[in-house]
């Protein structure tokens, strides 16, 4: 019956400990005070083992903010303190310590993370841009070219308006309520947090977004207004852990080209001095990986290229490919 449960737990001082007794009763010799030293021996090997093996396993695992880790491992020794007499045997299950083990496990992690890597859904695709460079308009002919190719869409703008935020951030466009600038940097990204699980939900689903204006305009507005404390790393801060698109066309379009389009609304920012600096942030926030679109052509122009590169991206997400979220500082 011990040398069983010695197996089962897999403790080598324990089972060596085992093996010399039975020999030792076999032998009708035993030293009874050698006996006892070697057994208390092996209990302390067997602890530190433990001790060491648990520390092992649940630490690296403990979910980097120490929210989950920390509670796991602590609700964990709570446990083990107040079963009192089962606390060793609990200790002992828990490696379930064939050699390698501790490996297994992060390898059994390490799978179910490529499983949720491997997921097919839909693609997050933005349209960035000056004022009047296209944005809606190529938005709104990429959301119905990619329905009528039976790619489930969606156009999405930003400030979406509708929300109770939404109303607050029109009301300040359109001059109706003034505010603080830095309290309507942090609305217009409020405006985004507030559909961030929705947006998740929707790609996963496998719904692929066409999005009309994100954070970039956020930090490039924000930050053209050119206002001690707001700069560039500030205004990207409350973007960090928002959804980042899979596809960005960048539509570039020139003064000239721009001007022939009509002149500004009545907005808050629809003015030449803002504009110019909006044009400024956006050629210093652009990546390598973003899609620079000349928006100086005519419509079908634009639209070929845009519909190109689209439906790359969708077939990239479709074969399968993780969210990406803003990370610090971007
Ligand atoms: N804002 C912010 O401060 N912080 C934030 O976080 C966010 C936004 C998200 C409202 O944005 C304001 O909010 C915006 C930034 C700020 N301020 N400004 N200024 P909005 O997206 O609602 O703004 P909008 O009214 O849609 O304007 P727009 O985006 O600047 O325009 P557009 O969408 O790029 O262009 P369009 O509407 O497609 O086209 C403009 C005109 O040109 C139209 O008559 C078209 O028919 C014509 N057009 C389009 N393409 C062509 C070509 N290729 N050739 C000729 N004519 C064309
Ligand atoms: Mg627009």
């Amino acid at each position: 019956m011990r040398k069983a449960r010695v197996e089962l737990n897999s403790r080598v001082p324990l089972t060596l400990y085992s093996e010399r007794c039975s020999r030792e009763n076999k032998n009708g010799s035993a030293r009874k005070g050698e006996r006892e030293a070697q057994r208390e021996r092996a209990i302390t090997t067997t602890t530190t083992t433990t001790v060491f093996s648990s520390a092992f396993l649940i630490r690296p695992r403990g979910c980097g903010g120490g929210g989950g880790g920390g509670a796991s491992s602590s609700s964990k020794s709570r446990s083990e303190k107040t079963t009192g007499g089962h606390s060793g045997r609990r200790k002992q299950r828990r490696p379930r310590a064939k050699s390698g083990g501790a490996e297994e496990r992060y390898s059994e992690l390490d799978d179910a993370k490529m499983a949720a890597k491997s997921l097919s859904r839909g693609a997050f695709i933005l349209f960035e841009g000056v004022d009047r460079c296209g944005k809606t308009t190529q938005a709104s002919k990429l959301v119905d070219s990619l329905n009528q190719s039976g790619i489930t869409s969606e156009l999405w703008r930003y400030p979406d308006r509708t929300t109770t935020i939404g109303k607050m951030i029109d009301d300040y466009l359109q001059c109706r309520a003034d505010s603080d600038d830095a309290s309507m940097h942090l609305l217009f990204a409020a405006n985004r947090w507030e559909k961030k699980k929705l947006m998740e939900e929707k790609l996963k689903a496998g719904v692929t977004l066409v999005v009309d204006r994100y954070g970039y305009s956020g930090v490039a507005f924000t930050t053209a207004k050119r206002l001690p404390g707001l700069d560039q790393q500030w205004c990207k801060h409350s973007e960090t852990g928002l959804v980042k698109p899979d596809c960005l066309m960048y539509m570039e379009i020139s003064e000239e080209a721009a001007k022939k389009r009509g002149g500004f609304g009545e907005e808050r920012y629809e003015t030449t001095e803002m504009q110019k600096n909006v044009r400024e942030v956006f050629a210093d926030l652009r990546e390598d990986w973003w899609n620079v679109v000349d928006a100086d052509r005519t419509i079908e122009e634009v639209e070929k290229d845009v519909q190109k590169i689209a439906k790359e991206a969708v077939e990239r997400c479709k074969k399968g490919t993780e969210l990406q979220h803003f990370k610090p500082g971007w």
